[in-house]
This record gives C-alpha cells, structure tokens and sequence, in this order.
C-alpha cells in the first residue's frame, strides 16, 4: 500500500475517532425579552450543528445533530414574556430537539450560530398589529428617501485600491439601502487618500461615512473632520461609522477635532465589547446588537467614550462595560449620529438595518 494511502487511512480515522468522542452538551438556556422581540440563547460546550424541522402545532422546533444536555441546566421561565410562552428540551433519536411555543403576538423569526460560546440564538419579533405604529415606519422611509444622500466609501478596501489587505464592507450599506429603495450616490475613497470636499459635501442633505478597519493614516484626517465639521455646521445631516476614528485620534488637539465638537471627552481604545445596547430615550431604544470580532474579517476594535457635562449629545449605544458606544446630537445647524463599533459586524443582520433606518430617520427630523 503506497504510503499517501496508508496515511490518509490514518488522518481518517483520527477523524471518525475525534467526531465519536466528540459529542458537546448543550449547557445553558437563557431569554432576554426585549420591546419588539425575545432572544434566546442556547448555549452549548461545542461546535453544533442545527437544522429547523416543521412544527405542525406551532412554534419553532429545532434539531441539534449532536445530542446531549449538561448536568446543571435549567430553562428560562417565560410565563409572562409576551412572545415566547414556553421552552422544551428533548433527546430524540434524531438529536436533541428545541421546542419553543410562541403566542399569537409572535411573528417572524431568525436564528444564527455564534463561536465562543457556541451558541444558537433564536429572536422572535413581535408582529406588527398596530397600523398607526406602521404607518409611522412608512412616513420614516419615506422622510429618508426624500433627502439626497452620498455614501461615502472609505472603508480601504480592495475597491479603494487597497489590494494588499483590504476589506470592503460598502456592500451591507448598499444592500440596506437598495433594498429600502433609498437613493444614493456613492463616492469611493482611494488608498492613501483623502475624502471628498466640503464642496462635495455640501451639495448632498445626507451624508453616510464609514471608515470599516481602516486605520492611520488616513482614517478621518485632519481635512476630512473639518470638511465634516464645515458640512455640519451649515446645516448638514451626518451619520458617521467608524471604530478607529476615536482610537486612532488619541488625545491629541482635541479641541480642533470633529469629536470634540460632537461632546466626546473620554476615550477608552479598542475595547473589543461585543453586547451594546440602545440607550433609553435615543431613537435606538429597545434594540441590541450583538458584535462578532473572532471569526470575521475586519476584527471588532469598537471604542468606548464618555460626553463631557456640558454637552447635549445623547447617548444612543451603551456597552455592557457602561461605555457609549454611539451619540447623536447636533454641530451646529446640522445634526449627527455617531457609532464607534464595528457596525458592519452585527451578527444579526435585521438589527443592523433596524438601527441604520433608525439613525437615518432621526436625522431626519432636523
Ligand atoms: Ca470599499
Ligand atoms: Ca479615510
Ligand atoms: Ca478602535
């Protein structure tokens, strides 16, 4: 027998070896009700695999391959959660089924897997009964689509001429956009450069930046804040994403830059928090948005910042570290809205679009 053929019956069975002694326990079931939808988390020792089987008597119903439920788990008492009545845990010969019974209120789901812990997470969204509350979201889109909006590409990715190490993450802005039939134009920062004019700037209502893992030393530079700062004072409406800006800024002028205007006095670099949560009272109030950084290309370097006293910037993101992680308020006659986490990386892509129609609709209002 060749000796490739004797080792690839070897790596083979090392294989089959491992995937037999490797059966993972699910260990913990955990609900966290929310304004407009209840998330769940099972949480499991190891990497699953999970497949939706139908469930003919309502509710969602899932398999888990590999089967097993570790010794201390307890289920999440959901008696009075308004969409999630009820959670089961069964062995079956299939593997462990997940039976979660939903009200009448329940209406369209989503469920993803997360490494570290491995977890399914499963949100159930309330369905939408209310017409006024319908219409209300109708008159944002609408408030949205009637302002002349420019994306600003400044992410350094491939398309930006950065072929050496970039990543592009315009797609996920182009994605919400096109499909909310939002118009735009668009304008690609390239490598090594600056961004547009304040010339440029000003001829839009609206304009979307984000700098993706961009880093120095062309980030947000010097130009391009005043350009920001010039465009905002005369009225313009900016939301700006970009989870190196602060970091990369340091404490250096601070009285100069852009976020020092915006209220922003403390900054905490690069604290890789992955649970940040809609302040109450901001426009993103009830929503969370779970940050990915270990898989995923353009890692998760989200800063963390206070407002200093003075300022009337509010809080719109707050980490579970007590940190801001987003803020809107005005600069000048213009308004703005600022996230300093690595958006792009949310893992449900439903909250992400929730909070960038959010932020744009409060953008609006001015
Ligand atoms: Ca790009
Ligand atoms: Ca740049
Ligand atoms: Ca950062």
């Amino acid at each position: 027998m060749p000796k490739a053929v004797v080792l690839l019956l070897l790596v083979g069975m090392f294989i089959a070896l491992v995937t037999m002694t490797g059966a993972i326990d699910l260990v913990s079931v955990s609900a966290f009700p929310h304004l407009t939808y209840t998330r769940l988390e099972f949480t499991f020792d190891g990497e699953f695999e999970v497949a939706q089987k139908p469930a003919p008597e309502g509710g969602l119903r899932f398999v888990v391959a590999t089967v097993g439920i570790g010794d201390l788990l307890s289920l999440p008492d959901l008696s009075v959660d308004r969409l999630v009545t009820g959670v089961s845990v069964e062995g079956t010969a299939q593997g462990l089924e997940l039976c979660l019974a939903t009200s009448i209120f329940a209406d369209r789901f989503e469920a993803y897997a997360t490494s570290d812990p491995d977890r399914l997470v499963v949100k159930v969204y309330r369905k939408l009964v209310n017409l006024e509350e319908y219409a209300t979201l109708q008159r944002r889109l609408e408030a949205v689509r009637g302002m002349k909006i420019l994306l600003v590409d400044d992410d350094d990715g491939i398309n930006n001429g950065n072929i050496l190490g970039g990543v592009d993450v315009d797609g996920i802005y182009e994605k919400i956009l096109t499909e909310n039939l939002i118009t735009y134009d668009i304008l690609r920062v390239g490598h090594g450069s600056a961004g547009p004019s304040y010339d440029k700037l000003k001829d839009y209502d609206c304009v979307i930046w984000f700098t993706g893992i961009d880093a120095l030393p062309c980030l947000l530079c010097s130009a391009d804040q005043s350009n920001l700062t010039g465009f905002l004072e005369g009225g313009g409406r900016l939301l700006l994403v970009s989870q190196n800006y602060l970091s990369e800024l340091g404490v250096k002028n601070p009285t100069a830059n852009l976020a020092f205007k915006m209220g922003i006095c403390k900054i905490k670099a690069d604290t890789q928090e992955t649970d940040v949560f809609g302040a109450e009272g901001s426009f993103a109030w009830g929503l969370a948005l779970d940050l990915d950084y270990r898989f995923r290309p353009g890692g998760n370097w989200g800063d963390g910042f206070e407002i200093s006293d003075s300022s009337y910037s509010r809080a719109v993101l707050v980490g579970d570290d007590g940190r801001y992680y987003g803020l809107q308020g005005e600069v000048g006659r213009g308004n703005f809205v600022f996230f300093s986490v690595a958006f792009e990386n949310a893992s449900m892509p439903v909250d992400r679009e929730e909070l960038f129609l959010a932020a744009l609709g409060w953008l609006t209002g001015k």
